[in-house]
């Protein structure tokens, strides 16, 4: 994590902003160890708390360092990048802070960690590696599974013939996609993909390792200066150069979070809802119904989303795995008691945590033993806090 200089001169010695009127709000951008890097929110309020309290010349910094308030961490509250949040006790000087209160989330993603994206830029290359259909589609279930709107972006154009990138185009127009297609390495499309596409919002890329994420953020955002890796010789794969999650601020606003790539999406989600993330099944079900309302479109009769489309066998692959998954789950009586089943607007379904009952067990030694953890972490946060 970069620790932002403080900018400007300041007159006394060290200038706390006490709990004041004007509110600090900002967005969480990075997250290591239990500091959170918060850029702020360049309103008036901000800069005249700031200004107030430090004279003239004085020019706010952008970025604060923060910790977690001890009362956050109390109710569990934890903080994620891309979370918008206040920021208590600024101290302009040494750009520290706290985190106060953390905004309720519009969306949260689990992986990568981020909060409140709107859009999620899928980037897979053409060539080294390989493009993999499978792959792609495991990849595409799982954007489609999010609330967030999907992008797909193809790298790497300048590795294939004109000719192939057609055969990619009409093919994934029968998938129901669109893509756009760019090369980093020759600047081609990379404008456009900005101005059509990212512009203003908060964005999460995502795909397998090696494809060239870091390199496009750099391309986009050349103060970034992201680590990039090379593609792997003999596996044609990427070594997973990226550590953990970041957001980097777009030159024409807007926010884009680097994320270390994976390889293999989980299939974990409810059966039913499958066919929903395949647009080619969508489409079938928008026109009419199978037979039987439970039907999960394998072999039972009258089905209409069973049939001749290129992906279907995927489709079936893919119901074996979230079935397969669905069973794991259930086997588990911890995790499955902690969760409830609610079937949500157009019948779609979803895990939810149920309300913590109150227990009056005595809790178990593999309980007692994680409070401890819990106690020792919160008490070495609040050293490292006071250490400050
Ligand atoms: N030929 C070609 N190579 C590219 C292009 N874009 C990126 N690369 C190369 O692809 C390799 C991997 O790029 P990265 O940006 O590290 O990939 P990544 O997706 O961030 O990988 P992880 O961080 O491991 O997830 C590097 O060697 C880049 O130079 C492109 O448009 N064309
Ligand atoms: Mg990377
Ligand atoms: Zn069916």
């Amino acid at each position: 994590m970069n620790d932002e200089e403080p900018v400007g001169k300041l007159i006394s010695d060290r200038l706390l902003c006490p709990d004041s009127d004007s509110p600090i709000w900002g967005t969480v951008v990075a997250v290591q160890a239990n500091f959170y890097r918060v850029k702020l929110e360049s309103n008036l309020e901000t800069q005249e708390s700031a200004r107030g309290l430090s004279g003239r010349h004085f020019k706010p910094a952008q970025f604060l360092l923060c910790t977690r308030r001890t009362r956050l961490k109390k109710i569990g509250q934890k903080v994620m990048v891309g979370d918008r949040v206040l920021v208590e006790e600024a101290d302009w000087q040494d750009s520290r802070g706290a985190i106060g209160k953390v905004s309720p989330r519009a969306t949260e993603l689990q992986r990568p960690p981020v909060a409140n994206a709107q859009l999620i830029l899928l980037v897979f290359a053409l060539e080294e590696p390989t493009l993999d259909p499978w792959q792609l589609s495991r990849f595409l279930v799982k954007a489609e599974s999010t609330a967030l709107k999907l992008c797909l972006c193809f790298n790497k154009c300048d590795l294939i013939t004109t000719a192939q990138q057609q055969q990619w185009q009409q093919r994934l127009d029968k998938w129901g996609y669109e893509a756009s297609y760019i090369s980093v390495k020759k600047q081609l499309g990379i404008d456009q993909l900005l101005s059509h596409h990212l512009k203003g919002k908060i964005t999460v890329l995502a795909g397998p390792s090696g494809v060239g994420k870091s390199s496009l953020i750099d391309a986009l955002i050349p103060s970034a200066n992201l680590r990039v890796g090379k593609v792997s010789g003999k596996l044609q794969r990427g070594r997973h150069t990226t550590r953990h999650v970041e957001l980097f601020e777009l030159p024409e606003g807007g926010l884009l979070a680097d994320s270390p790539g994976f390889n293999q999406p989980d299939l974990d989600c409810i059966p039913s809802n499958l066919a929903q993330y395949f647009p080619e099944a969508r489409v079938r079900l928008q026109q009419g119904n199978c037979q039987f309302s439970d039907c999960l479109h394998r072999d039972e009769p009258g089905c209409i989303v069973r049939g001749d489309w290129e992906r279907y066998e995927y489709y079936l692959d893919f119901l074996d795995k979230a079935i397969a998954h669905e069973a794991t789950r259930q086997q588990q009586p911890d995790q499955e008691s902690n969760l409830k089943l609610k079937v949500k607007r157009l019948g779609k379904s979803q895990y939810e945590p149920k309300l913590k009952t109150k227990k009056y067990r005595r809790p178990s030694r593999k309980v007692r033993q994680q409070n401890l953890q819990d106690i020792y972490q919160t008490q070495l946060e609040e050293e490292i806090e006071d250490q400050l």
